[in-house]
């Protein structure tokens, strides 16, 4: 069976929501689109991907060891856990970015799964054509994963309501958003990826 289309929830943990420590803006209001998103690939059928940023302690990510970032997103503590109103399917594929102390590795092709396969392989099994990126956040992983997905030559569709940004600048996710544009990816809001699922029907 092929699956030409397939969700990417990327990084909607406690740390990048109101009160995490590196919370983005408004981060848990894109949750309730998210979730409707999550129904609407699930009930078709479609494979839902959900990435975490997932960073040992130290790392060259953080502030105190020559990053940007205040630490955030430690593996296996409650600011690294999936924000608690996300309801995710038991048959959701997992996947973690970021273990690496050297690297940033902010997009979601640079994740791995339980077993350590990347999401790209992951893509190119399933047979999916079309990657729906919704998540956190917009300026950072949402903006590597879409303009990496076009580069490995599948179509990237950012859902512009089931996404946030980070917005050290105030214009960072707008910069990113025609950043991710200029590379070839589509935007998308849900009526319009209900209609596309809908009319295409679960393979
Ligand atoms: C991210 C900032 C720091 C992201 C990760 O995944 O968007 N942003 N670490
Ligand atoms: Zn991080």
């Amino acid at each position: 069976m092929k699956f030409k289309e397939a969700l990417l929830v990327v990084d909607v943990q406690n740390d990048f929501t109101p009160k995490g420590a590196l919370a983005v803006p408004k981060g848990d209001e894109i949750i309730p689109a998210l979730n409707k998103y999550i129904k609407l690939f699930s009930a078709n059928k479609l494979p839902v991907f959900a990435t975490r940023d997932w960073h040992p302690k130290e790392t060259k990510h953080f502030k105190q060891f020559g990053g940007v970032w205040p630490p955030h997103c430690i593996q296996n503590t409650k600011g690294a856990r999936f924000h608690p109103a996300l309801k995710l399917p038991t048959e959701a594929i997992l996947l973690y970015k970021g273990m690496d102390p050297g690297k940033d590795s902010y997009s979601a092709f640079q994740a791995l799964d339980a077993n350590g396969a990347e999401l790209l392989m992951l893509l190119n099994i399933l047979g999916v054509e079309d990657v729906y990126i919704g998540g956190l956040a917009t300026d950072y992983c949402v903006k590597f994963s879409a303009i990496d997905a076009v580069k490995n030559g599948i179509r990237a569709h950012v859902l512009l309501d089931a996404i946030k940004g980070v917005n050290m600048r105030p214009s960072d996710s707008e910069s990113a958003l025609k950043e991710m544009l200029s590379w070839g990816a589509k935007t998308q809001t849900f009526d319009n990826v209900s209609k596309r699922i809908k009319r295409k029907g679960a393979r």
